[in-house]
């Protein structure tokens, strides 16, 4: 281990220019004295003596019992026998992943928080990527929320920005926090199912709790199946406040909106690729950021005024409510870069505690009762899973700014404090460490001054009682396709739920509540009349309609970062596969060689192509699009090869762009397809930019009632 000192961190974990893009971060090891290096060192016990045999417990005789006294295999076999640690109880399946957050400019007007002061500062990230439901080792493309939890390493403290992929949540008040989780996780008896919500106690628990309405829609949206983590939106849910230096509060909304715009998987993709590929969202983040292609995202904030609190037709402090961009559109304030793999998953990824009560002066709550009890339940949930109250020294935790309290001791406390006085006044140790006034230059943190008076009570605001206005809100945005998706997830779900009157509860006391085609149309499918009328008198509301929360709108127009899967056998045409990958790479786009076997192709003038995978190791629900280029043997091969042929008519199913080169253009009749705005036929550039134009609106969305009939 290194013994330089841990501030090297502050500039190590934002820079992009000095860190090796191989797996070994070098130069980085040797500047965290927390990272451990193993090379050219020799094997020793935890108490640093070498070892002479890693191979063979020490017996009594080659053929005799082992004896007690083998400190190295007990230490070893110790260790790992407590190698687990309790997995997150939500969340537990995550990837993370370092980068830094820089301002856009000088924003202290809003607030004093400093990594938002100064554009020319680079503020060292981490971030972790979750699903809610499943545990550690479940599927990463299942129907669920994402969790998009960010740490920031400020010179000021750490500010931790716990969020999701959807602006809003299932429940108003933390007290239900409990509730909602038992209903969401794998029923009690049989622990199923792994990793989603279509189930009993979920439909249950959601049918009878109508504030869920508007959550539940989003996750029955196509959010719910996002297409990378690298594309996904995030939301800090909660209101909080802004606070500048002369003490001015603004309300605000947090944001995160991906550079690569923001797209789906298609249902069926999802569902394969929980058996294909579990592990495609964390492959995709990490190949992504070994390959140089830096997920970025625009961080910026809703404001609004103190004064202007009460002037929506919701509360602002409702959780299950976002604010439509419409009505306070949303103003840029830096970008984030993910740009450095983790060395460590248990170190990093796993470590990691995060906690929406760490802020830093210039940021501060609101009174939002769901974010109130979240302020509680991170660091208690740490102090077991992490094994007591100093998980804050674990090096994933520790905050660049440096820490010094009277807190001390408790289970692994690896800080040596010096000094002898642990309590605050001292006039041993001078007094320090001393309080700063909050007016100070660099003050310390005060919380908003708000005036509250009050009666101590049990109850929900009046003000949070229209559940469904912001639901239908939703599905009024939507675009046909998202709708269409929305209702199969539905009746997807729902199909699955066993107890018929669960089934008609939510269709009729929530489903109708929120639009009658929708309920309509999913009791059609479930095989129950149509609800008639809503149950609850419609609110009139400011907005009919929010285009922002289509992801038709989320698109960033070009196809940067998409992957292409070039399919091809003996006698492919050489040229065509170099030209497209030279046209496709001047684009940003990546592409694969995927063969018949694992074995190289020969190209029809002779030469040996080397291929990244068969087929079937690289299924196309790995991949954006599918280019087949000519050359007749090739064809002639791939058309009596079912995994090809399959290859294509599953790509074709997912609404995806397929580019057909030359003789390739006979696939169409083998497959008995039509051509059609994303399945093309042609010959170089013109074929190349007519795909390229097809993958940039990510699917080919009227494909899509016509692909139902084809069977993959
Ligand atoms: Fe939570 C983890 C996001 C409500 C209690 N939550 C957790 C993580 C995310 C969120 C992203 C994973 C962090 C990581 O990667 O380690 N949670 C949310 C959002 C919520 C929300 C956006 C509503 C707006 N959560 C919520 C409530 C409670 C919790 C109301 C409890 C009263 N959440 C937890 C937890 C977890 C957690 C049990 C599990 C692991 C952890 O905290 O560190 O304390």
């Amino acid at each position: 281990m290194s013994t330089k000192k841990p501030s090297a961190r502050k500039s190590q974990l934002a820079g992009t220019d000095t860190l090796d893009r191989g797996n070994s971060n070098s130069k980085l090891e040797s500047l965290e004295p927390f990272r451990s290096d193993a090379t050219e060192q020799a094997l020793r016990t935890n108490q640093g003596v070498k070892i002479a045999d890693n191979q063979n417990s020490l017996k009594a005789g080659a053929r005799g019992p082992s004896l007690l006294e083998d400190f190295i295999m007990r230490e070893k076999i110790t260790h790992f026998d407590h190698e687990r640690i309790p997995e997150r109880i939500v969340h537990a399946r995550g990837v993370g992943a370092h980068g830094y957050f820089q301002s856009y400019g000088n924003h202290s007007a809003l607030t004093k928080a400093g990594f938002l002061s100064d554009p020319t500062k680079q503020t060292p990230v981490f971030v972790r990527f979750s699903t809610v439901q499943g545990p550690r080792g479940s599927g990463d493309t299942v129907r669920d929320v994402r969790g998009f939890a960010v740490k920031f390493f400020t010179d000021e403290g750490n500010f931790d920005l716990v969020g999701n992929n959807m602006p809003v949540f299932f429940i108003q008040d933390a007290i239900k926090f409990p509730d909602f989780v038992h209903a969401v996780k794998p029923e009690p008896h049989n622990e199923i199912p792994t990793g989603g919500s279509a189930h009993d106690t979920f439909w249950d628990f959601v049918s009878l709790q109508p504030e869920s309405a508007h959550m539940v829609i989003w996750a029955m949206s196509d959010r719910a199946i996002p297409k990378s983590l690298r594309s996904m939106q995030g939301f800090g849910v909660h209101t909080f406040r802004l606070i500048n230096a002369e003490g001015q509060s603004s309300f605000v909304k947090f944001h995160w909106r991906p550079t690569v715009g923001t797209c789906s998987l298609v249902w069926d993709e999802a569902q394969k690729l929980a058996g294909k590929d579990t592990d495609f969202h964390r492959r995709d983040l990490w190949e992504s950021i070994e390959g140089g292609d830096y997920p970025e995202w625009e961080f910026g904030v809703q404001i609004i005024a103190e004064e202007d609190e009460h002037s929506f037709d919701f509360d602002i402090l409702d959780p299950t409510k976002l604010i439509p961009e419409e009505l306070v559109p949303i103003t840029p304030l830096g970008k984030m870069v993910l740009n450095r793999n983790p060395d460590n998953y248990f170190a990093e990824t796993e470590q990691v505690a995060f906690c929406p009560g760490h802020i830093v002066p210039g940021i501060d709550f609101s009174n939002d009762p769901l974010l109130q009890g979240r302020l509680f339940s991170y660091t208690d949930t740490q102090i077991s899973r992490l094994g007591g109250p100093n998980f804050h020294e674990l090096p994933i935790n520790r905050p660049v700014a440096p820490f010094h309290n009277g807190q001390r001791d408790a289970m692994h406390r690896t800080t040596i404090d010096k000094g002898r006085a642990s309590y605050e006044p001292n006039s041993i140790d001078g007094g320090w460490p001393k309080e700063t006034p909050a007016a100070a230059q660099d003050g310390g943190f005060e919380s908003y001054n708000e005036r509250i008076d009050a009666h101590k009570i049990r109850q929900r605001s009046e003000s949070f009682s229209d559940h469904f206005s912001q639901a239908r809100l939703f599905f009024k945005s939507m675009s046909k396709h998202e709708q269409e998706h929305i209702i199969a997830a539905y009746s997807f779900e729902l199909g699955k739920v066993e107890r018929l009157w669960i089934r008609e509860r939510q269709v009729n006391e929530i489903l109708a509540n929120i639009d009658l085609e929708l309920a309509g149309r999913v009791a059609q499918n479930l095989g129950l009349p149509a609800p008639k009328a809503p149950t609850v008198a419609e609110r009139k509301t400011s907005l009919a309609r929010s285009p922002a929360l289509s992801q038709v709108n989320l698109l960033p127009g070009g196809i940067k970062t998409r992957k292409v899967a070039i399919l091809a056998a003996n006698g492919v045409d050489g040229a065509a596969i170099s030209a497209f990958q030279k046209a496709l790479n001047a684009e940003g786009a990546h592409a694969k060689l995927l063969g018949p076997t694992s074995a190289p192709v020969t190209t029809a003038d002779g030469k040996q192509l080397p291929v990244d995978a068969s087929m079937e190791g690289l299924p196309s629900v790995a991949f954006d699009a599918v280019f087949v280029p000519g050359g007749a043997a090739s064809i002639k091969a791939l058309s009596s090869d079912g995994v090809a042929l399959h290859y294509l008519l599953e790509a074709y199913k997912h609404l995806k762009a397929i580019a057909l080169h030359g003789d390739a253009g006979q696939l169409l009749d083998v497959l008995r397809l039509e051509a059609d705005a994303g399945l093309i036929v042609g010959k170089d550039a013109q074929l190349f930019k007519a795909l390229f134009a097809a993958m940039a609106e990510h699917r080919v969305w009227d494909r899509e009632a016509k692909a139902k009939a084809v069977p993959a």
